[in-house]
């Protein structure tokens, strides 16, 4: 079946793109064929006045080049080659005589894009689903169809940079005010305008002067160079496509077109086939792949969801009741013990909405649908009716548990599911004392929850099938990544990061600068250090839960002296703005309190100067290590689960594929022979994971 359709009306030639038994249009070598017989017939056909562009599909354009192409290119050369293959194709439509209109519905990305921007008009529909944008940076790419070129010479060079620098995906109205587009109508009549712009010819369009302006050299140069601080304040230089991008824009900008499009194409050559690039692509396959899992093996499915019921209105459960009523569009009833909490958690996702109604996200009829969707209560009236109810309160079993005998007590025969947001607390615990079991599963949210795009969801061993399928299906409503772990003290994500914590603690109380272990694991790419983390989570969130992992995993995860004595000093972090860091007016968090040397008996601080590699290796091999124990225990279902968990709930360098793909990167032999060296030298908390032993022996990685 074809992928392009051709209808010749009145001299105009419509072009329908709609790529048989797939929910994407995008540009392969499938469609490359039947895109240039398209062309010829529209370049042969002298009737014709004009040309316009669309797509069969609802709610896409095109997304883009084939990305799965990218797994089989392996050299600069041959990446280089496919940059200007595309180059070729879309410059048949840029060189066609006749009047060219784009007609954008839905999704616009990537090459998609760079397509309509050969085009000389560009319409688009008012549609939720219009969404324009260049993500390639995303996947370690820079716009390889001629955007990175063209993008910059049609938009002014902020915008452009923007756009390619972020991935930002923009609406038809954004795109149009930054001249993207020429005109934004209802999708209904899409098509007809797109028509009648052939009739006003192709056009003559000018740069205005500041365009012209923005593009002079030395304007174009502090444009870029401020671009260039902020990324490299950002990315701290360990991702190469930003940095390519701006090069190739600044240098392309002072080039003819042709000239231009090729220092492009060597770009997008050279970005190809960066470690980081391949990283990308896994990561992007990945997420696709957990969009379309259920989160179990049987053919349980999830059910619907109208109603949900949230206990505790702070931080967390005002930010669960946000990503709610906001992206899953259920109601939410939103219970606390005090006024005061109620109205601080309903005021918190009120600004939240009203924030994106600030921003025009949303236009005010939304702003009061959301909210309307949110009630709130002192007591459990209106819980009745809930389908999930999902507490967020804190860290106490037995509270846990008397909510879940509430619950129960109030759904009668009504099948309520409860959901428990602990983040170390064995599910089986908290379901111990039900009456259903099966109805009681984890969803561990990260904070801020409105940011953070994990939910690892944890199912008990009573836990049915169902209400994990069910609290998938919500966490995905939510707008969230969802992996779904089994149960285990810590279960994945908290419990690879407490060894990854407690071994920058005895770092520091070896001596070691505790700024000086943060700007490693910083440097490797951790968006904040590990001691600084400990500060922002919570220093008595981190220390029950050592003791939680201890109980369980004895020798393998110790017990450290020097936690206890910052808590007895009443230090518990940034919520209490005291921790390792000095949270004064005049700090901020940015300096070490260099007090708290002497509270956990360190004396000389900074004595020890251990070289980046080495505190690297002793903290992000006890993470590493713990993430084997997981898989090889069966907490983590996948190895592909725990990358995309830590890389989203726990913020590891995306460029590194995650844990698992990262020890793959360094080869399990060589993991081995780290964490043997580093057993031998330290003890028990290194000892290696059998899995990482036999995999080594066999020769084998996570993936392979
Ligand atoms: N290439 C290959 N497959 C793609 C694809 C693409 N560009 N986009 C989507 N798919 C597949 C996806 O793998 C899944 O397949 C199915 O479509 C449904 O996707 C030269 C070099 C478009 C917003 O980065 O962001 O152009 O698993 O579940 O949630 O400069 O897909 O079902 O077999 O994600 O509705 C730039 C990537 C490419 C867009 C739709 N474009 N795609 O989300 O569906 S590079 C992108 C997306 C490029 C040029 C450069 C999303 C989506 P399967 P889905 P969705």
């Amino acid at each position: 079946m074809a992928i392009f359709t051709l209808e010749k009306n009145n001299g105009i030639a419509l072009v329908t793109m709609d790529t048989p038994d797939s929910p994407q249009n995008v540009l392969s070598e499938a469609s490359q064929s039947e895109y240039e017989s398209i062309l010829a017939d529209i370049r042969n056909d002298n009737s014709l006045k004009g040309m316009v562009f669309a797509s069969g599909k609802k709610d896409v354009f095109l997304a883009g080049a084939d990305i799965s192409i990218f797994q089989t290119i392996e050299t600069q050369e041959q990446a280089y080659e496919s940059s200007k293959l595309l180059h070729g194709m879309l410059q048949q439509v840029a060189d066609l005589p006749i009047t060219t209109v784009a007609a954008i519905n839905g999704v616009c990305l990537g090459g998609g894009l760079e397509l309509s921007l050969v085009f000389d008009y560009r319409v688009a529909s008012d549609s939720k689903s219009t969404r324009i944008g260049v993500p390639e940076v995303q996947l370690g790419l820079l716009p390889g169809g001629g955007g990175t070129t063209r993008l910059p010479r049609v938009v002014p060079l902020p915008d452009a940079l923007d756009m390619m620098l972020t991935g930002r995906q923009l609406s038809a109205s954004r795109a149009k005010k930054i001249g993207l587009v020429d005109e934004v109508v209802a999708s209904s009549i899409l098509l007809d305008v797109a028509h009648n712009y052939v009739a006003k010819g192709k056009p003559n369009r000018k740069s205005g002067f500041k365009d012209r302006l923005m593009r002079m050299s030395p304007v174009r140069q502090f444009v870029i160079s401020q671009a260039r601080k902020k990324v490299m304040s950002q990315t701290k230089g360990k991702y190469p496509a930003p940095l390519k991008i701006l090069d190739t824009v600044n240098r392309g900008l002072a080039m003819s077109l042709d000239k231009a499009l090729d220092l492009e194409a060597k770009g997008f050559g050279e970005l190809l086939v960066t470690p980081e690039s391949k990283q990308f692509v896994n990561i992007f396959f990945a997420t696709t792949d957990l969009k379309k899992d259920t989160g179990v093996d049987s053919d349980a499915t999830a059910r619907p969801i109208s109603n949900v019921g949230v206990l505790g209105a702070g931080l967390m459960g005002a930010g669960i009741g946000y990503v709610t009523v906001d992206k899953a569009k259920t109601t939410v009833r939103l219970k606390d013990i005090s006024v005061e909490g109620l109205a601080k958690g309903m005021a918190y996702v009120g600004k939240l909405v009203d924030k994106k109604l600030n921003r025009r996200r949303i236009k005010p009829h939304q702003h009061q649908s959301i909210m309307a969707r949110l009630t709130g209560s002192l007591d459990y009236r209106g819980f009745k009716n809930s389908d999930v109810v999902i507490e967020a309160v804190f860290e106490d079993l037995s509270l846990k548990q008397r909510m879940v005998a509430d619950i129960e007590a109030l759904s009668g025969n009504k099948e309520t599911i409860f959901a428990t947001n602990t983040s170390a607390i064995p599910i089986d615990d908290v379901a111990a004392t039900a009456k259903h079991p099966e109805r009681i599963v984890g969803m561990h949210y990260f904070s801020p929850v409105e940011k953070m795009p994990l939910l690892e969801v944890i199912s008990g061993t009573k836990t049915a099938d169902w209400v994990t399928a069910t609290a998938v299906e919500l966490g995905k409503k939510q707008g969230k990544t969802v992996i779904v772990v089994n149960d285990g003290p810590g279960f994945y994500t908290t419990r690879v990061l407490v060894p990854y914590n407690m071994e920058a603690v005895r770092l520091v109380l070896e001596g070691v600068a505790i700024q000086e272990i943060d700007n490693s694991l910083e440097s490797f790419g951790m968006p904040v250090g590990p001691i600084k983390l400990m500060d922002e989570v919570g220093i008595d969130v981190g220390a029950h839960i050592v003791v939680t992992l201890n109980q369980a995993f004895g020798d393998r995860i110790p017990l450290i002296d020097g936690v206890d004595k910052v808590l007895a000093d009443e230090r518990m972090g940034k919520k209490n703005g005291k921790g390792f860091y000095d949270y004064s007016e005049d700090s901020k968090g940015k300096r070490v309190d260099q007090s708290i040397y002497s509270v956990i008996g360190v004396e000389n601080p900074g004595r020890n100067e251990l070289s980046r590699q080495v505190i690297i290796e002793r903290v992000l091999f006890s993470m590493l290590n713990e993430a084997a124990y997981c898989l090889q225990e069966g907490i983590l279902r996948s190895a592909r689960d725990g990358d995309i968990g830590a890389i989203f709930g726990l913020g590891f360098p995306p460029f590194t594929g995650g844990p698992f793909r990262y020890m793959d990167s360094l080869g399990l032999t060589e993991v081995r022979a780290k964490l043997e060296g580093l057993h031998a030298e330290h003890g028990q908390r290194f000892k290696p994971a059998q899995l990482i032993l036999d995999l080594a022996e066999q020769s084998k990685g996570f993936y392979s």
